[in-house]
């Protein structure tokens, strides 16, 4: 191994590709730049003559929302394409959130943040930003903020595992997972029982309150501590304490969202937040008023359920399909059938759930095409792949997470690296292949930069009068702009409308949470982690991201270690009806009794055609082999990737 591989990240990876290549009988060949464009599109529109536009699919991948050129590029292709068959990782993450958002407040991207700067009581359900330095919550430092405002008040942590925000946390409590909705509801119940509802500025300003009113009635503190395992008289003192706390702010995200009812889960954290006067208000949580500013754009507001998939009927979401259905869509002959896929950042063989019923699915593909930095699960289907440069290779504007930030920031980096020789940015592999397309179809096209849309949306904001890309590049720190401001109420009245406390998608739902019945106890329930050493599926190719204590195993209560007779550190098999996996279980007094925990995105090793020749060494078990494509929140489509029912089991020696 060369000395200092990968110390410096991607530039060094030696299984990092420079080059786009092609699959052939003889394995992959490199290709020149004119060859792969034109043949992508060659065998895109052939398929596209043939079987119409909805036969090409696109999914777009988690790291386009860090990537300037494929937040803004990504959609470009799929839309000359004109199909409607676009899947994106949102939807194995966040899409509760945003669709909650898009129905409440008019704009997906209308995403409160806790003022964690400023709060006095933070209530954290089902995030753990220690690990992953937060999350629609762009919170640099956060172990100094959390540590800050402890001096100021309260943090509290509701997770089943005590992890690394619990540990420093003033309070931690385990919760049954995915019962979120019944706490949050029960806590909104308390406030009309006990007349805590305050709403500020609020007031006059909303609709639905009376329906809210009657859906949490019969919701009590001790209904919902028989589902959610927190006790009655603690979801009072929660609440209170909440309620009682000079500004408070409630944040829930990822563990809240990939739930079933992840929907109504985000739904109850926005009216709680809503309902004791701390939204849109300093201490509480608030919009962001970046200057690059995405509200501005209309077109990015967010629908629901205009069309359907075309098996399942699940809806859509802001114009894209829940990525559950992409396996089904491809398999499942008849008018519409996928056929190609145009895969942008993304691994879905590996990130999304059904990873078994996936990979076959990808590999029956006519065509795919992955913008892909490594062959791994996904793109070792596609024909062609398309490489682009390294996130130290290309400069950085985050086009989206200034959205979300604690504090109204700008900043644009300069490249780390310089960009290698025959190597293309994101954005100049979509533009090459769009021109192609709109040849061959005589649309129109003219070819953008970043960085001139970014300065455009600059200049056309308002609000900071003189911003252009040249003056933020002036300051390669970036540029503070200050502490985030009440903005929300005023925006809605701009607009002429009230905050929806009560979207009928949400109301319909809740008959639907409430006729569960209570839960299992003998069921062994299986969550995700993060780890600051790991991103998602992608970064296993490091030694040094990989070496030392090891931090994928199966985390396992010693108690359900012994009822089932399991050695600390033995190889398990855990099975779901979807599927098995093995892999060393670790004793873990932090997991609560009855869930066990194991991160996703690991497992490349001993699978056929995977370029990344350290990652296939490392131990580990791909978490979505487990889960079930039809396991899905019903409102939004996203999947539940958390409280899946498994069984662990010894393996004989
Ligand atoms: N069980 C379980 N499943 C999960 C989750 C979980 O917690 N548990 N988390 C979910 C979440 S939150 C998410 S966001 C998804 C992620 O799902 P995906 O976005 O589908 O998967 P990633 O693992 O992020 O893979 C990103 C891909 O992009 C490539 N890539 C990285 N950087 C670049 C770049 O700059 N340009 C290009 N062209 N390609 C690049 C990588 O090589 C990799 O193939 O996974 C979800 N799946
Ligand atoms: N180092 C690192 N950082 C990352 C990533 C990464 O892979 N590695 N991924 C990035 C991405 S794509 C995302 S979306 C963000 C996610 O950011 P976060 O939402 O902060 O992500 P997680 O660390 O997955 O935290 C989810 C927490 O929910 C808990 N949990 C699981 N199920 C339940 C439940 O049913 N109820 C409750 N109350 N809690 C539950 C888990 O134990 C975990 O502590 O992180 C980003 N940052
Ligand atoms: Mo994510």
């Amino acid at each position: 191994m060369p000395q200092g591989r990968g110390d410096s990240g991607h530039p060094n990876d030696p299984d990092r590709l420079r080059a786009p290549v092609k699959r052939t009988a003889q394995g992959w060949e490199s290709i020149s730049w004119e060859e792969a464009l034109d043949t992508t599109i060659a065998r895109l529109g052939d398929i596209r003559d043939k079987h119409g536009k909805d036969a090409i699919a696109a999914y777009t991948g988690n790291p386009s929302s860090h990537n300037q050129g494929l937040m803004l590029f990504s959609e470009l292709l799929p839309k000359l394409i004109g199909t409607r068959n676009r899947f994106d990782a949102g939807s194995i993450d966040s899409w509760p959130m945003q669709l909650v958002c898009h129905l409440m407040y008019g704009h997906q991207f209308l995403v409160p943040v806790p003022d964690i700067d400023r709060t006095r009581h933070m209530v954290i359900v089902g995030a753990n930003p220690l690990a992953s330095n937060g999350s629609m919550m762009t919170a640099p430092d956060v172990q100094r903020r959390l540590k800050n405002l402890r001096e100021r008040g309260k943090l509290v942590v509701i997770d089943p595992r005590r992890g690394e925000t619990a540990k420093v946390a003033d309070e931690h409590h385990f919760i049954r997972p995915g019962k979120d909705p019944w706490l949050l509801l029960a806590m909104i119940h308390i406030l009309f029982r006990d007349d805590r509802i305050r709403l500020r500025h609020w007031q006059d300003r909303v609709d639905g309150l009376d329906e809210v009113r009657k859906i949490v009635a019969d919701i009590t503190p001790e209904r919902a501590a028989r589902h959610c395992e927190i006790e009655a008289r603690e979801i009072e003192r929660i609440t209170r304490e909440l309620c009682e706390a000079e500004c408070a702010a409630l944040y829930g995200r990822f563990g809240t969202c990939a739930q079933a009812f992840g929907s109504i889960s985000q739904w109850a954290i926005q009216l709680f937040n809503l309902l004791t006067g701390n939204l849109d208000r300093e201490g509480g949580t608030m919009i962001a008023t970046p200057a690059m500013n995405l509200l501005h754009q209309p077109h990015v507001a967010g629908s629901h359920a205009r069309f359907r998939t075309r098996i399942s009927g699940l809806p859509e979401c802001a114009g894209h399909l829940p990525s559950v259905a992409l396996a089904e869509e491809i398999m499942t002959p008849g008018a519409g059938q996928i056929r190609a896929l145009f895969c942008v950042a993304g691994n879905p063989a590996s990130s999304v759930s059904g990873s078994a019923q996936l990979n076959r699915a990808l590999g029956q593909l006519e065509f795919m095409v992955a913008l892909d930095i490594y062959i791994n699960e996904t793109s070792r289907h596609a024909g062609i792949i398309l490489p682009s440069c390294s996130p130290l290779e290309r400069p950085h504007f985050d086009v989206f997470f200034h959205a979300v930030s604690v504090r109204n920031t700008v900043r644009y980096g300069e490249p780390v690296f310089e960009k290698p020789d025959g190597v293309l940015y994101d954005h100049e592999v979509i533009n090459g292949l769009a021109a192609r397309w709109a040849k061959r179809y005589g649309l129109e096209f003219h070819p953008m930069t970043p960085e001139a849309i970014i300065d455009g949306v600059l200049r056309a904001n308002g609000e900071y009068p003189g911003m252009t890309l040249e003056e933020v590049r002036k300051h390669p720190h970036g540029i503070d702009l200050g502490a985030l401001k009440p903005a929300l109420a005023k925006r809605l009245e701009q607009e002429g409308r009230k905050l929806d406390a009560a979207p009928r998608a949400l109301l319909d739902d809740v008959p639907k949470l409430l006729a569960l019945p209570l839960p299992n106890r003998s069921e062994l329930l299986l969550i995700g982690r993060r780890n600051v050493r790991s991103n998602n599926s992608w970064m296993n190719n490091f030694p040094r991201l990989t070496k030392g204590r090891r931090h994928n195993q199966l985390l396992m209560h010693p108690v359900d270690l012994a009822a089932r007779g399991i050695a600390d550190g033995s190889d398990v098999l855990v099975s779901t009806e979807t599927g098995s996996v093995r892999i060393a279980v670790a004793a873990c007094k932090d997991m609560m009794p009855g869930v066990v925990s194991l991160p996703h995105g690991w497992g490349q090793g001993g699978q056929p055609g995977i370029c990344l020749q350290h990652a296939v060494t490392v131990p580990g078990a791909n978490f979505n082999d487990l889960v079930d494509t039809c396991l899905h929140d019903a409102t939004s489509g996203n999947a539940i990737l958390t409280g899946i029912v498994v069984s662990v089991e010894r393996i004989a020696r």
